[in-house]
């Protein structure tokens, strides 16, 4: 059962539990979305809430929740993620304790698991901050650059080439909105499932420019459904990164491996953990 301590209630694993399960049973009622599931834009709330932050200032990061505010959910790079925000609103209003810094992160591990990908351990621990704390605009990656903007932006969050190549493979899930990005199309056949795919097809597809009055961007040549951004194709036209992106192809497992080691990295930036919590990390049980 729940403690209740001189009235402040005190949230064990079965209750984050719940909200997991809450989540998991609105990703299977509300299948009209998308490709079918919310899924994808919630991992992406949950990258874009943590992939502010800063390694020299320790500003930025999941810690805070700051895209509920105007400027920083007005920035280009988090357009369309309020459909996520507002995914969440009615999970947030059945269990209001939760901070919706720990709930976007929850519900970003929720859906990583859900669309049958590796188990990815959580802790709670995030307070919501006001609107002084938004970020300023441009911390996070820009599509249309190469190799250098991607060493500069992930290496100011404080991961290697190795793990920008992993993180990398999250495009495996969902899609790009002309309406959001400006960008257009899903990058593998299966976007609500985790899977190696992206690698395989940057590495195995022969992408050409897409003729088109849009930003520029790649398409596969044998379907023309399929798309890649500029900073996708650095991954395999960096030597560095591609060593990476050439072994996640080939194993499967030891992708699922390093994904959630560098997701849970990502997801815990900046955050104030109390001490001792590192060991009590939290397992939640996929419905499926
Ligand atoms: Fe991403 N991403 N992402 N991305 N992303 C977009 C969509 C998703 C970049 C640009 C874009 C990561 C890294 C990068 C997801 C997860 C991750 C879109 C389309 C653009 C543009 C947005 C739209 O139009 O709706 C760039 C540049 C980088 C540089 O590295 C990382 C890291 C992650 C997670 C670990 C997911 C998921 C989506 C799909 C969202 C959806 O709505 O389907």
């Amino acid at each position: 059962s729940s403690g209740e301590t001189k009235g402040i209630f005190t949230p064990k694993f079965e209750d984050y539990q719940k909200i997991y399960n809450e989540i998991a049973a609105r990703l299977e009622e509300k299948d009209d979305y998308d490709d079918g599931s919310y899924g994808p834009v919630l991992v992406r709330l949950a990258w874009h809430a943590s992939g502010t932050f800063d390694k020299e200032t320790g500003t930025g990061g999941s810690n805070g929740a700051t895209m509920r505010f105007a400027p920083e959910g007005d920035h280009g790079a988090n357009a369309g993620l309020v459909a996520a925000r507002d995914f969440l609103e009615p999970v947030k209003a059945k269990y209001p304790w939760i901070t919706y810094s720990d709930l976007w992160i929850l519900a970003g591990v929720c859906a990583i698991q859900e669309m049958q990908g590796p188990t990815i351990p959580y802790r709670p621990g995030r307070s919501d901050k006001d609107v002084a704390a938004c970020t300023p605009d441009g911390r996070l990656p820009d599509a249309s650059q190469g190799n250098k903007h991607l060493r500069n932006i992930f290496y100011r969050m404080g991961f290697n080439d190795q793990e920008i190549v992993a993180l990398s493979g999250a495009h495996a899930l969902g899609r790009c909105h002309s309406t959001r990005s400006g960008f257009e199309g899903p990058w593998t056949f299966s976007p609500t499932v985790v899977t190696n795919e992206y690698y395989k097809l940057l590495l195995n597809e022969k992408w050409n420019w897409k003729k088109w009055n849009g930003p520029k961007q790649l398409e596969d040549k044998t379907t023309k459904t399929l798309m890649m951004l500029p900073t996708d194709m650095a991954i395999v036209s960096d030597k560095a990164f591609k060593e990476w992106a050439v072994k996640y192809a080939k194993d499967e497992e030891l992708f699922f491996k390093d994904f959630s080691n560098v997701i849970v990295k990502l997801f815990e930036l900046g955050v104030p953990f109390a001490e001792n919590t590192e060991q009590s990390k939290m397992i939640f049980k996929p419905t499926s």
